[in-house]
Formats: structure tokens, sequence, C-alpha cells
């Protein structure tokens, strides 16, 4: 066992990460900063609320915020330990979009003091932590910082990419093992001490371009095999066979894992991070922008699918069941359900489109708000008033939908639930 972390930790970024970094830090007893941009989040925060849904996370917050251990604000305040946990878009070319980093960076900058640590968590291409140190240092030539002072540094900076499951943050953020790359081995080790207030998992130490490149390879090794799993369903598809079926007899061989085909890839990680890798090896990723190009297409391919079923009725009503990039959550970011959605009622602006997600809040999201033919509607009356049905997102409450509804009409079950 190392040192004990002792001191005020500042988390930068109060999203499905940072948020409950925060909390998993504040329930253990250390006093924590929330840091956001956004004045809602800073809001909801000091009111104990969370901003968005994720399993036990609100009860965390409320009890961090009631006990007086967990403050929000949008000032980054003077701590011993800082937790960058902002996010890494791409460019439109895809290149790492890090100004949120940087931003964080200089931020930090005037406030820290000799001996603090500072962890990026945000996904980021290999030779951002060392650019976090250098942005850093460029503010402040008065501390040794560890880019240019190796073993001497008076700051510690690390990587320690987050691994956490949304939908299960709140059990895998203490569960899971963590891999902390510090810029040296003290940097790694003062990380170190601060993740064995809550993680349980095993802690690796690693170099920081390597926590950097393991992390990536993480999503990367997801969406190729996601990608295998959607073009087998288009393969399937093509030769009249039931890719479900197909999937689980072959799943049968101890070391075949298949996983399940879907209307395409989402969220603001796996379809993101192979291009990070992409990008810093270009001449050499085939396989990583062949998986990224499956998956792309894979919304395309199931609305032209629905459009081309549509064509033999006359005035078809259409009824697309979930709208999140995954079952469960309530995030609509770079969800191919939408884009599906999106390019079906964009193609046939004379067919009704009725969508029904039990996430959504009050307002329809993403552009389909703006499409004329598209309304959202509770998914049974949805489902009765279709004459085609198309499953995008398993959501629990859309499994037992099944036997009573669907009499005479067509159904496209992308993920599989009804079969
Ligand atoms: N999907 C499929 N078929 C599958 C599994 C997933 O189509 O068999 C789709 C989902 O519907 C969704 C997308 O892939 O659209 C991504 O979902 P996911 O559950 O695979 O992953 P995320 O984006 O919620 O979280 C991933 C996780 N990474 C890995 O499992 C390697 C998580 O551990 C990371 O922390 C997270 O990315 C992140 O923030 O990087």
């Amino acid at each position: 066992m190392g040192k004990e972390f002792n001191g005020r930790v500042a988390v930068l970024g109060l999203g499905y990460v940072g948020l409950p970094t925060a909390v998993a830090l504040a329930t253990r007893g250390v006093d924590v900063i929330g840091v956001d941009v956004n004045p809602k989040t800073i809001e909801a925060v000091s009111q104990g609320r969370v901003p968005f849904v994720e399993p036990d996370l609100a009860v965390g917050v409320s009890g961090a915020v009631a006990l007086g251990r967990l403050t929000a604000t949008t000032e980054t305040p003077e701590a011993e330990a800082y937790i960058i946990a902002v996010p890494t878009p791409f460019n439109p070319d895809r290149s790492a979009d890090l100004s949120y980093v940087k931003a964080a960076a200089e931020q930090i900058a005037p406030k820290i003091k000799p001996g603090a640590i500072v962890i990026l968590e945000s996904t980021s291409p290999p030779g951002t932590t060392e650019k976090v140190s250098r942005w850093i240092g460029a503010l402040r030539p008065d501390l040794k910082m560890p880019h240019n002072h190796d073993g001497m540094t008076e700051v510690h900076v690390a990587h320690c990419p987050e691994r956490v499951l949304p939908g299960r943050i709140m059990i895998e953020i203490v569960t899971n093992d963590r891999v902390i790359g510090g810029m040296t081995s003290r940097c790694s080790e003062r990380a170190a001490e601060l993740y064995r207030v809550f993680a349980q998992g095993e802690i690796l130490l690693a170099d920081a371009a390597t926590a950097e490149m393991s992390k990536l390879i993480e999503n990367a090794y997801r969406d190729v095999n996601i990608a295998f799993a959607n073009e087998l369903s288009m393969i399937c598809e093509e030769l009249h066979l039931d890719v479900w079926e197909v999937i689980r007899l072959a799943n049968r061989h101890p070391r075949v894992n298949i996983l399940s085909p879907g209307p395409g890839v989402g969220g603001h990680c796996i379809p993101v991070d192979p291009w990070f890798i992409i990008g810093a090896a270009p001449g050499v990723t085939k396989l990583l922008r062949a998986a990224r190009e499956v998956n792309d297409h894979k919304p395309h391919h199931v609305a032209n699918a629905v459009i081309a079923s549509s064509e033999r009725f006359r005035e078809p009503v259409i009824s697309c069941l979930g709208l999140s990039f995954k079952a469960d959550v309530d995030d609509f970011r770079e969800s191919p359900a939408i884009e599906v959605v999106e390019l079906i009622a964009s193609a046939r602006p004379e067919v009704t489109v009725l969508i029904s997600d039990p996430f959504i809040n009050g307002t329809i999201p993403g552009r389909l708000g703006e499409l004329p033919n598209v309304r959202l509607e509770p998914a049974a009356d949805a489902v009765d008033r279709a004459d085609i049905v198309v499953l995008l997102v398993e959501h629990e409450k859309f499994r037992s939908l099944r036997h009573t509804r669907f009499g005479g009409k067509v159904v496209y079950d992308t993920r599989g639930v009804w079969n």
C-alpha cells in the first residue's frame, strides 16, 4: 500500500465521468469542488441534483452535498489535486479537439501550488498528458513541471483514463481496474494515492502515452467487434438468414463471443476514439477505418430497408421506438437511432414518422424537432397506429410490447429483442 491522499480535489467537468468521480471521492470523506462552465449544472449540483439520468448517482450527489463534502462552482479553486474530465470531441476533419482540455489546464495554472497533482481523465490522443504539463508550465515558469524536470517535479501530471460504462457508472467507477500513466513514476505514484481512496480494482501503473493508447484501443476494440456484428447482420439479410440465430449458435464455440448488431454505433466515445488512433498512425490503420465505415454506414442501411418496405403502403405510418444512443440511458448524443429517423423522415416527407422514447423529457432531441412529419407519441399508441414498427433501441420498456400489438404490421427489429 502506498501513502494516503490528503487534501482537497477539484474536478473540472461535471458530466458523466466528472460528477461520478466527484461523488466517489466526496462520499469517502474527501472535500471535492466540482467545476463546470455551465451555470445550470452548477445550480443543479449545488442543490444536490443530477442534470442527467444515471442509476445511483442522484443519491450520491444529494448525500455528498448535504454532508458539505461536495460543492460546485464555475471558478477553478486552489486544490491539492485536479481531475480534468472534460469532453474531447473531434473536429470536422476528425482530429481531436483538445480545446476543452487546454482551457482546463489554463484555468488550473494560476491556482496550482507546488506538490499538487493534475490528472487527465478525458480520453485523449497519445501525447496529450504531456501537452497538459506544457500548457500549465507555459503559464507557470516558476514551477518545475514533469515534461522538463524529469524526477524532480513540483507538479505531478498523470493520465488516468475513465473506463465506466454509462448505465453502470457508479458500480464500475469503484470496481474497474484503473490504468495510471504518470509523466514520471513519481507522478504515477501520487495519482495512485488519489485513486486508492475509492478504487477497489487493481491500479496498474504505466507511462502516460501507454495509458493514453490503452484507453483508445479499448474503445477501438469494441468498435471493430461491433462492426463485425453489424457486417454479419447485413450479410445475413442478403442471404435471408436470421443473424441472431447464426450468432447465438457461433457463440456456443468456447472461443467465440460475437457482439450484437444494431442500427449503428453511437455515444461520444466509441465512434470518436478510433479516429484518434487513425490520426496518430494514418498509414497502418486500415482495419480501424473499415470498422468505422461499416458502423457509420449501418444507420443508412436500416433507413434504406425501412424506406423500401414503406413503398408498398399508400400513406404509411412508420413508428420508430428508441432514440437514445443505447438502451436505458437518457443520452441522445451521436445516436444512430436519431440518424435513422432523420434519414427516413427526410427521404419521405409525405410519410408520418412517429417516435417514442421513455427517456425523452419534453423536447425532441437533435434536429428531429424541425422535421414536420415527425411526431412524439407514447410507445403503445405509436405501435397501434403504425404500418411499420422499427425498434431502434432495446429499452427495457419496449421489450414487453411484443405479442399483443404487432399483428399485420411490418416489424424491423434492429436489436433482435423481439425474436
Ligand atoms: N453497441 C452495439 N452492439 C453491442 C454493443 C454496443 O451496437 O453489442 C452499440 C450501442 O448501442 C451504442 C454503442 O455501441 O450505440 C456504444 O455502446 P457501449 O455500451 O459499447 O459503450 P459506451 O459508449 O456506453 O461506453 C464505452 C465503454 N467502452 C468499452 O466497453 C470498451 C466504456 O467502458 C467507456 O468508459 C466509454 O465507452 C468511454 O467513455 O470511453
